[in-house]
């Protein structure tokens, strides 16, 4: 870098009162020199005085707005339903949907080392998460007849880890051209007093990953969203790399969400009634005329705990996060800065310039900025909510042991496949408390519903303990 560039930097990091992250700068050699610039580079500098005083200084926790109602619910009847479906096949069959994962979490709750979308999540043959998408998007190509491409979001510290599962999987059958990755943003970390940006070494800044909502950026970044523009998608379809269960196609969800009836087509999100006051999912709420998402550590307890006149849980609208997004709306939001930022107050490890050395902190001293993807509904002019039946669409790996689990979410998929079989005349065996005593299996390349099991071998009698894999 040139002296002269290198003195505009100097003034841009000071006129944001940043000036000490170039203080080694002298020391440093030009290869850490220029992976510094390369940082700063992403770096929206002129935000960074504005997000000190809203999330340091000035930070006090958000009350929910006084007007928070229950958010308006689509439950759709068979015919309705039917109606749906045969849109949404329509929409499928002219290649207007896209699979999107969204990959970037470390996976720190579930102790996993890899990429969580490595994990072996099916009950019997311990398919990884990416493959049981992979086979569901393989299957969805067949059956409407047009390669469905795949988008997935990694983050800086799984992307490289992410490509070689893939590759070493031969990206899992699908054709090469059909899958593709790209990094979600990283967002400094920032001094919890001082809202200095945290340095991790005398060249490098302390960064970490944007949130989910960080996907709308990276869409437009890699280039994704414009491949989908040329190709005619009209509409992302949106789910976590956590939860193995949700169809992600659905043309039952993509129906409702083409229809102007119910949808301006911008954003649909699906929902399951919450089990249990303080289950940890976000609820979707109303806001005045929007909808939107209360996450769940900030709805107060009297409100998650509230009933209504029939005893109901009133919110009670649980977020699978598996959403819609039309692809004319993504690209609005790249124009527009209008997602907030949340913060969230962690241990952040950091490298003391003045002092020259790093310091391993004891108490959360780093201030991160994530955005949320559900930020977007009240950004939409008319979302529309689909109940779906938890039992088919929501069992996430989240946790090594316990609620959302690895071994909750294998009983969850066994119970779907098992029912599915009986549906089909085949007697499973079942516990006093219903669950499916076995092991039970079913590839979405072999049946994507209990319909499509007729031609399928299936025996008589699956018994405790036993293993079917189909
Ligand atoms: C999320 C929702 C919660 C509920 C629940 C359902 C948030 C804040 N909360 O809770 O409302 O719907 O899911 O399962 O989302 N990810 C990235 N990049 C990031 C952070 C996360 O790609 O920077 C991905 C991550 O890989 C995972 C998903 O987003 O697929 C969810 O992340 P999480 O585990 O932080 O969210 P969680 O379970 O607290």
């Amino acid at each position: 870098m040139c002296p002269v560039e290198i003195d505009t930097l100097k003034e841009r990091v000071a006129a944001c009162g940043q000036s000490h992250v170039l203080a080694c700068w002298d020391t440093l050699d030009p290869g850490r020199q220029d992976a510094l610039v390369h940082q700063l580079a992403t770096v929206p500098l002129e935000s960074i005085p504005d997000l000190v005083e809203c999330h340091v200084h000035g930070y006090a926790a958000e009350a929910p707005p006084s007007d928070l109602a229950p958010a308006v619910v689509t439950t759709p009847d068979d015919s309705m339903a039917a109606e749906f479906s045969s849109r949404g096949e329509t929409i499928i069959r002219e290649g207007k949907v896209a699979a999107f994962t969204v990959a970037g979490g470390q996976g720190t709750r579930l102790g996993w080392g890899g990429p969580k979308g490595t994990f072996p999540a099916t009950p019997v043959s311990g398919k990884p998460l990416f493959r049981v998408f992979a086979e569901q998007i393989e299957a969805a190509s067949q059956r409407w007849g047009t390669p469905i491409r795949w988008y997935i979001m990694t983050s800086e510290a799984n992307d490289a880890a992410t490509r070689s599962f893939f590759a070493d999987n031969n990206w899992f059958g699908l054709s090469r051209t059909q899958v593709m990755l790209f990094p979600q943003g990283m967002m400094p970390c920032l001094d919890a007093a001082s809202g200095s940006m945290l340095m991790d070494g005398p060249g490098r800044l302390a960064m970490s990953p944007d949130g989910h909502g960080g996907a709308i950026a990276a869409l437009e970044r890699s280039g994704a969203l414009e491949q989908m523009e040329m190709l005619g998608i009209e509409h992302v379809s949106y789910f976590q790399v956590d939860n193995p269960m949700p169809p992600v196609i659905d043309p039952v969800f993509l129906g409702l969400h083409a229809d102007p009836a119910y949808s301006s087509g911008e954003m649909s999100s699906k929902m399951v009634p919450k089990i249990s006051p303080a289950e940890k999912v976000g609820v979707f709420c109303r806001v005045g005329s929007k909808t939107d998402v209360i996450e769940y550590s900030d709805l107060p307890e009297a409100l998650q705990s509230e009933t209504d006149a029939d005893g109901q849980l009133r919110f009670d609208a649980g977020n699978i996060a598996v959403h819609l997004l039309g692809v004319e709306f993504i690209r609005r939001l790249t124009a527009g800065n209008e997602m907030p930022w949340h913060r969230a107050l962690k241990k952040v490890p950091y490298y003391d310039t003045t002092r020259g050395e790093r310091i391993e902190p004891d108490e959360p001293n780093g201030v991160k900025l994530e955005r949320f993807i559900f930020d977007a509904l009240p950004l939409a002019t008319k979302p529309a909510i689909l109940r779906v039946d938890r039992a088919r669409e929501f069992a996430p790996i989240k946790n090594a042991t316990g609620a959302d689990s690895p071994a909750s979410s294998r009983q969850a998929q066994s119970d779907l496949y098992g029912g599915w079989m009986e549906a089909r005349g085949v007697d499973v065996a079942r516990g006093e408390d219903g669950h499916v005593l076995a092991d039970i299996e079913i590839s979405p390349l072999a049946a994507m519903g209990p319909g499509e099991l007729d031609a399928a071998d299936l025996p008589e009698r699956v018994g405790p303990e036993e293993r079917f894999v189909l």
